[in-house]
């Protein structure tokens, strides 16, 4: 990598953690791509030469116990998973440069090279480990065979990974009581050779990767605990038949853990790209080698180079170790360049408890589809929904207050309303200077986009155009253009130039989380070509003198549908827990399932990152009591309170309709987030948040008699 800030001559490559082909996809698993490709749309737009790749992951134990329970063979059965999804990702707009799987040739084929560079260089060992062993079956157990607890939380845990604590990969032999999930029966250990890759060769070099990684704060963080003690090796063999074979003669018996080959398929599907569009055009070799060569010697495995480009993952929260630590040594082991940045996605929540495949609390991706609410929808809601790090609810609730408020009320009426004054007045944009408040306006949006790139801060990309058409609705409401048009005409074509000006810039801002209606609005705009072909710079360009009559860019989510969806959703988790007998039938994703003891599992996870007492400080609470209390009437769940705080009187709309009759709440104490952003949600200012728990709503009051306006510590 360059070392220099984003964009740099280098080129990029952009990836996501690659899905097991294994089971259908969900909006847990989409938030992740649709980040990877906005994120990458976004370097573009800035002028960054980048690919976005992927790849399914075909091998290891997720899709061979999965297979084996449908009686398939494994390759079949991943085989038609990674179909699917080929055809799912770009339904989503979610456009890889290259997509191929893990278990092709490029990939067989590169894996093996890297193993044996490893072999070349000595990183590798041999040793005798106990290995977890079914008796009845007489056959072994890796990875998801086997499940226990796990020795460094004390959750229950899968062979390989503490899916539902810690989050920590776990090696061979390293679970506590082993139960096979074969039989059900005590796992007992036999010895076996294994290979090892023996990570301490990498530790100093880890240590300096850590301080010059860049991306989220958790994948930066997190793994300074395990490069700072002492790094256990890392098993890269299973007793397996599926899987990439071991590149060692007479050691075919042995084939390669499932996490050695699936990142080297990021490696392996950049090669593929280069290969169908020519290396003049994209050099895989200039993005993942320095200089274009595989570099070995004396402090390389210690030092860095600004030689190579720049390489960017995007993955789960909970495949960090394997990102920071495991791959940065395979790539230096083999020679290779390191990653510039890790971002490291929250999950996905359904309806404010967790997503489980298992009790199918989920919205599946097909399921998404068959909605026919637009992709982009989708995307803008996942992407701008939390900060990156931060888990994301999703609720149909919620998916319609924020398309119909932010989408539909916000951007596109400001878009519609601009550009059809501008037709019915002008046939297009007026001939007239921009004003200087706007131009001012759209440089401040274009430089905040390029730092939200620059800070990896893909939530503020996504909010970028429609903070612009907040400000162009307030502005063109301000200017009154209508009440000008007679009187003061040249005045009208300025603001009306200047609202087109705004729509064109929101349509150049908008494009790499909303691209198919970002595109729409440009062929509004009359523009010709296409708006993923625009410069940044382009938000300031004149727009087309003509257009024809706008249309507007996004649909109303009517009530009905959110309540059709909701109950769709309420049933199936109604059915799935009839018949659950708390087996795991998952289409195992990676993400943490609920457990079978109903209540625990369905809790949401505890955040990551800690806040500091400053930024708690920050939050400015308060004793207050209700003193009014209406239900909204087109709403499911908002009431409008009025909350006396004591040095004054708060109008908050809060979503308590679940648990609170409005005719009990008079006279309750609360307590009130007093300095929460200004909202307005159905024509209501709301200023301040009441507190409550959970779903429900479930109010907060205090336990004593502190008196209104007390400040809560
Ligand atoms: N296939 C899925 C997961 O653990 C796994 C990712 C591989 S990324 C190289 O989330
Ligand atoms: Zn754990």
């Amino acid at each position: 990598m360059s070392h220099e800030p984003l964009p740099t001559d280098q080129p990029a490559v952009v990836t996501c953690g690659l899905p097991y082909a294994n089971g259908d996809l969900h909006v847990g698993h989409l938030r992740t791509y649709v980040v990877g490709d906005a994120y990458s749309r976004a370097l573009r737009r800035l002028g960054q030469q980048t690919a976005f790749v992927c790849g399914s992951d075909m091998h290891g134990t997720p899709v061979a116990v999965n297979a084996a329970e449908q009686g398939v063979a494994p390759e079949e059965f991943a085989l038609e998973y990674h179909e699917t999804y080929e055809e799912t990702f770009p339904e989503f707009n979610v456009e890889f440069d290259n997509y191929g799987h893990t278990h092709d040739e490029t990939n067989t084929e590169t894996t093996r090279e890297f193993v044996r560079s490893w072999v070349d260089n000595d990183h590798v060992f041999e040793k005798e480990i106990q290995v977890a062993w079914d008796a009845e079956e007489d056959q072994p157990l890796p990875d998801r065979y086997v499940e226990g607890t796990c020795p460094y939380c004390g959750e229950k845990a899968r062979g390989d990974e503490c899916d539902e604590g810690c989050q920590r990969h776990l090696e061979p032999g390293e679970i506590v009581d082993p139960v096979s999930t074969l039989t059900g029966n005590p796992a007992e250990y036999r010895e076996r050779e294994h290979k090892f890759l023996r990570l301490s060769d990498f530790q100093e070099y880890l240590q300096g990767f850590l301080d010059r990684l860049e991306g989220t704060d958790n994948a930066r963080n997190q793994p300074r605990e395990w490069v700072d003690g002492e790094l256990q090796d890392l098993c890269i063999t299973r007793d397996m038949d599926w899987g990439i074979d071991y590149p060692g003669e007479g050691e075919e018996d042995l084939v390669l853990y499932v996490w050695v080959d699936a990142p080297i398929e990021y490696v392996s599907s950049t090669k593929q790209y280069t290969e169908r569009v020519g290396a003049e055009e994209y050099d895989w070799r200039d993005v993942w080698t320095v200089g274009g060569e595989q570099r070995h010697g004396t402090g390389w495995e210690a030092g860095w180079t600004d030689e190579g480009g720049e390489i960017i993952h995007v993955i789960g929260r909970d495949i960090i170790q394997h990102h920071t630590v495991f791959w940065p040594s395979m790539l230096r082991g083999a020679g290779y360049n390191e990653p510039r940045a890790v971002l490291a996605t929250g999950f996905v929540g359904i309806d404010g408890k967790a997503l489980s495949t298992s009790r199918n609390r989920a919205v599946w991706a097909d399921e998404y589809l068959e909605t026919s609410f637009h992709p982009d929808l989708f995307r803008y809601y996942i992407v701008t929904g939390a900060g990156l790090e931060t888990d994301v609810d999703f609720s149909w609730d919620r998916f319609a207050e924020r398309v119909n408020g932010e989408l539909v009320g916000n951007l596109g009426n400001f878009c519609y309303r601009a550009l059809l004054f501008a037709h019915r007045n002008y046939d297009g944009t007026p001939d007239a200077e921009p004003g200087p408040e706007v131009r001012e306006r759209v440089e401040d949006a274009v430089a905040a986009f390029e730092d939200a790139v620059a800070d990896y801060d893909i939530r503020a990309v996504g909010e970028a155009a429609v903070e612009l058409a907040d400000f162009g609705n307030e502005y063109i409401q301000r200017n009154e253009p209508w009440n000008l048009v007679d009187d003061e005409p040249d005045r009208a074509a300025q603001v009306i130039r200047d609202c087109v000006q705004l729509a064109k810039a929101c349509a150049v801002l908008m494009q790499p989380v909303m691209p198919e209606t970002a595109e729409r609005l440009w062929t509004q705009l009359g523009e010709t070509g296409t708006v993923a072909d625009a410069a940044l710079e382009d938000a300031l360009a004149a727009p087309p003198a003509e257009f024809g009559e706008p249309e507007e860019l996004f649909t109303q989510v009517e009530d009905e549908r959110v309540a059709g969806l909701n109950e769709t959703l309420r049933e199936r988790v109604a059915a799935a827990s009839d018949g659950d007998a708390g087996a795991d039938g998952d289409g195992d994703d990676g993400e943490p399932e609920a457990g079978d003891a109903a209540d625990a599992g369905d809790l949401e996870p505890l955040a990551d990152g800690r806040v500091s007492f400053e930024a708690f400080q920050e939050l400015d609470m308060r004793v207050g009591e209700i003193t009014v209390a209406e239900p909204i009437e087109d709403s499911d769940d908002l009431m409008r309170l009025e909350v006396d705080i004591g040095v004054e009187t708060r109008q908050v709309v809060a979503g308590i309709k679940g648990l609170h009759d409005a005719a009990d709440l008079p006279g309750t104490r609360c307590v009130l987030l007093a300095n929460m952003e200004r909202a307005e949600l159905f024509g209501y200012e709301s200023n301040g948040m009441v507190l409550a728990a959970g779903e429900e709503a479930d109010l907060l009051t205090t336990h004593a008699d502190a008196p209104v306006g007390t400040r809560v510590r």
